[in-house]
């Protein structure tokens, strides 16, 4: 087969004195910083649906994309000649990983049989590729949002014969992730919300989604799918309202309904900002349940209120998001998978290599300066220190569960009022400056 890039080389590392647009000036992958390379740290996957699928249209007009390798066509053979662009993709960006829906990577046919044939046809190639390149699967996951079929949602469609669709199409992308090796598996709840109340039940919805999860974990023990399951929260688009609205909420669905055992999340920083939270935010509410399993990538724009998918170029966001993997003490089977599009402007070829390259070196940069402040040691200690009352005395009482209201009332006669510390926010932002 003809490359698909054939104008472009691999990418190397050139350090940041290089004026060369298609090299790292940040990104070296086989960098030590704290103890691990930075491919160990990162883990960066490419996500199939944006980087080969997507055409780039938007709700006021066409696809723009140019993709000289794909032919436009539903056709299997075009769908086999996408795997190994994007491998070639993959390959001269040295990404190890990719993430994939079911129906990015093979076509919908007019029955389930046919569909499951295609994309058995693709996972053909696709394991081919795998093998003759080393490039794994991080996770993969199961289209519930595109068909008209799901258009009032999947596993909480009102619909019991979508449901069992669902179901039958989950069953299968489960399948062919666990075949591909995949190290975990995504449901993002694209439908799973409602457009309104007016003819909603949201207990039984939410009781069926949950059913639903657990015929996955099922079907997961049964088939030997070791991998994790993650779900990815967004509080609405295409919905008014997604059940998975953010990590809180989701985490309480699944305690609820006795699933956290099996689930972790998988955080994507737009839909964050979608909540009204940062992406730090996220990620602590995640962590301090043990359940921050795997990132998307990317940013939202500003002004826009959309779900905007864009590649992170912003140092403070990427230095946030390594500073809590680091904490958790990095990555097990997650990543940090580009869930994120080029501009519809940006239709070229080499503009997916721009934007990879631009997030990989962000997140280098990203990944140094967390390892620096940690290294410093001083915003940490500053942090250890504010709540230094809890180390001792009265406080240590309280955490370790042994005191009472009735000694916590004589504790305060006694003592009178609290000396309070300033929280010096803007000390440590000037602090936190001295690295960026
Ligand atoms: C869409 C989601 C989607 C998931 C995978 O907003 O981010 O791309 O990551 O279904
Ligand atoms: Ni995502
Ligand atoms: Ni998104």
């Amino acid at each position: 087969m003809n490359e698909a890039f054939p104008d472009i080389p691999k990418i190397a590392f050139e350090g940041p004195t290089s004026r060369n647009p298609l090299s790292f000036k940040h990104y070296n992958a086989e960098e030590v910083v704290g103890g691990k390379t930075m491919k160990e740290h990162m883990r960066f996957g490419v996500a199939y649906w944006h980087a080969m699928r997507n055409s780039l249209a938007d709700p006021f007009g066409m696809g723009t994309a140019q993709r000289p390798w794909d032919d436009g066509t539903d056709s299997i053979p075009n769908a086999q000649r996408r795997v190994w662009a994007c491998f070639e993709f993959m390959d001269k960006l040295g990404v190890d990983y990719y993430c994939f829906h079911d129906r990015d990577v093979a076509p919908e046919g007019r029955t389930l049989a046919e569909s499951n044939a295609n994309l058995d046809a693709v996972a053909d190639e696709l394991e081919k590729a795998q093998q003759a390149t080393g490039k794994k699967l991080l996770w993969g996951t199961a289209c519930l949002f595109a068909h008209p079929r799901y258009c009032q949602g999947a596993a909480t469609s009102p619909n019991a014969h979508v449901f069992a669709y669902a179901a039958a199409q989950v069953k299968k992308a489960l399948e062919v992730t666990h075949r591909l090796g995949g190290e975990g598996y995504t449901f993002w709840g694209g439908r799973e919300g409602y457009a309104t109340l007016w003819n909603t039940n949201m207990k039984r919805e939410l009781d069926h989604l949950a059913r639903f999860l657990h015929l996955a974990v099922d079907h997961k023990k049964k088939i030997g799918f070791e991998g994790p399951f993650y779900i990815e929260p967004k509080p609405r688009e295409p919905s008014t309202h997604q059940y998975d609205s953010d990590a809180a909420a989701c985490l309480n669905f699944l305690r609820e309904y006795g699933l956290m055992e099996h689930f972790k999340l998988n955080l994507e920083t737009n839909h964050a900002t979608l909540a009204g939270h940062t992406m730090r935010h996220e990620m602590q509410v995640a962590a301090a349940a043990g359940a921050l399993g795997s990132v998307d990538a990317n940013t939202g724009d500003e002004l826009i209120g959309w779900d905007t998918d864009q590649f992170p170029t912003n140092l403070y966001l990427t230095t946030q998001i390594m500073l809590e993997v680091i904490k958790m003490g990095g990555f097990t089977t997650g990543g940090l998978n580009f869930d994120a599009k080029v501009r519809r402007e940006s239709f070229e070829p080499v503009d997916l290599f721009h934007a990879h390259i631009g997030g990989m070196d962000a997140f280098a940069r990203g990944l140094k300066i967390a390892q620096a402040i940690l290294d410093d040691g001083r915003l940490e200690a500053h942090i250890a220190q504010r709540y230094g009352t809890f180390d001792s005395g009265i406080g240590a009482k309280v955490e370790a569960g042994t005191t009472s209201f009735e000694e916590l009332e004589a504790f305060t006669l006694e003592n009178g009022e609290p000396l309070l510390a300033s929280g010096r926010q803007e000390f440590l932002e000037n602090l936190v400056n001295e690295f960026m």
